[in-house]
């Protein structure tokens, strides 16, 4: 058995996380958005923050990109991944928009109206378009589709209307692309959403063809939902396309990955881990992306938090001691078996992880690193001013 240090050096080697484009600018709730100076204001701010995210963290080669708040009609695809690249990064996952235009009140892809179906599946094909253009992976699809009342529509026939579209989607993929297939349980709708849970996922995915997967949302579950028994069932079946990391204490509440439930994202890394052992240390291709709003945190300070907490989690994860495991499992020791997962998740990795980012000419803590570079400070001043020029609302001063 190699030891902590190798272990830990050998899955950080290939543990990549996407950050996302709109954790970068101002977000809110429904109640209100509260601005900063720092934040982005295009995708141009977007794409210099994510690539300062990746020079400090060295796990973070790609952004994930919304298509109408980054993509606009106008925008040269071609431009905006030479941009990236010349940032040292590439463009991510595409996600479409299918639930802002006026013409979605009563869903995308599942809307009673065909024009409406019509439009989102043109949209989705543009997306899988764009990702050819910009040499993305991943199209990710996330539907706010669902009904508010009962006999609103039919159940069965927007399922339908899914499945048709998803597979007519399926066939304009690239070799190399994938479709991935988000779920929800409720928000924006608030008696039925098409895609509420795993199993409507994966099922829809199955139908629409082989480079069609599951997106696993770890905020999108109703509490205290096993994610980590959907993990290892989407594992199992080949079927786990990716995750959107969060937390989340009551809904979606897109929070910092781990700041309410570190043991829960252990977990599941375990799951990924141990699936990975009985396949003789051969990882599944999962996309790990962030999906959080950072409404109150600086933007990048909390996105350094996520992703220096998802490489702390799944190296703890990844020291479980899977022999030791599978012995206390055989003999039904469930107290030792626990307690392979409990001392794993109780080691300190912090010298472990510092040493892997020094083997990379990384400094052993980001955050403090990227304080230390004024980054924020700089990016303040020139956005605000910018913000003034252009009209923007700017934050509150206190002062
Ligand atoms: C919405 O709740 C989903 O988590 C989406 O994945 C995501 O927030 C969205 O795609 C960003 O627009
Ligand atoms: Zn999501
Ligand atoms: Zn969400």
């Amino acid at each position: 058995m190699s030891s902590p240090t190798e272990t830990i050096h050998r899955v950080l080697d290939s543990f990549r996380i996407e950050t996302p484009s709109w954790g970068y600018s101002d977000t809110g709730t429904r109640f209100g958005k509260f601005h900063q100076p720092a934040a982005a204001i295009d995708l141009d701010d977007k794409l210099a923050d994510a690539a300062h995210v990746h020079r400090l963290t060295g796990c973070c080669p790609t952004v994930a990109t919304h298509v109408l708040w980054d993509f606009s009609p106008g925008t040269d695809a071609a431009v905006v991944a030479s941009k990236a690249a010349s940032l040292g990064i590439s463009i991510g996952s595409i996600n479409p928009n299918l639930f802002q235009d006026q013409i979605y009140k009563l869903g995308s892809v599942g809307s009673p109206f065909e024009m409406a179906r019509d439009q989102a599946l043109a949209h989705i094909i543009d997306c899988i378009k764009l990702g050819q253009v910009t040499g993305s992976k991943a199209v990710s699809l996330w539907f706010a589709d669902g009904t508010n009342y009962p006999g609103q529509d039919s159940i069965r026939a927007r399922k339908h209307r899914f499945e048709a579209a998803l597979k007519e989607a399926h066939g304009h993929l690239a070799k190399d692309q994938i479709l991935l297939v988000e779920y929800k349980p409720f928000e924006p709708a608030f008696y039925q959403t098409d895609l509420a849970d795993w199993g409507m996922s994966f099922l829809t995915a199955k139908k629409a063809g082989p480079q069609a997967k599951v997106l696993v949302d770890t905020g999108h579950h109703y509490l205290s939902q096993n994610i980590e028994q959907i993990v290892a069932w989407l594992l199992d079946e080949d079927m786990l396309g990716g995750f959107h990391f969060n937390d989340r204490r009551y809904a979606d509440d897109d929070l910092t990955l781990g700041s309410i439930d570190p043991y829960q994202i252990f977990r599941i890394f375990h799951e990924i881990h141990l699936f990975a052992w009985e396949r003789g240390g051969l990882y599944p291709e999962i996309e790990y992306m962030i999906d959080q709003s950072h409404n109150l945190k600086p933007k990048i300070e909390a996105m350094l938090q996520t992703v220096c907490t998802a490489q702390e989690l799944y190296a703890k994860a990844a020291l479980v001691d899977h022999e030791a495991l599978l012995a206390a499992q055989k003999k039904g020791n469930i107290v030792d078996s626990e307690l392979c997962l409990k001392k794993a998740f109780n080691t300190d990795v912090t010298d472990g992880i510092a040493a892997w980012r020094a083997s990379k000419g990384l400094e052993a803590d980001p955050l403090i690193a990227h304080r230390a570079t004024g980054y924020a400070e700089k990016a303040a001043a020139e956005r605000s001013k910018r913000r003034q020029e252009l009209g923007i609302a700017t934050e509150h001063s206190y002062a």
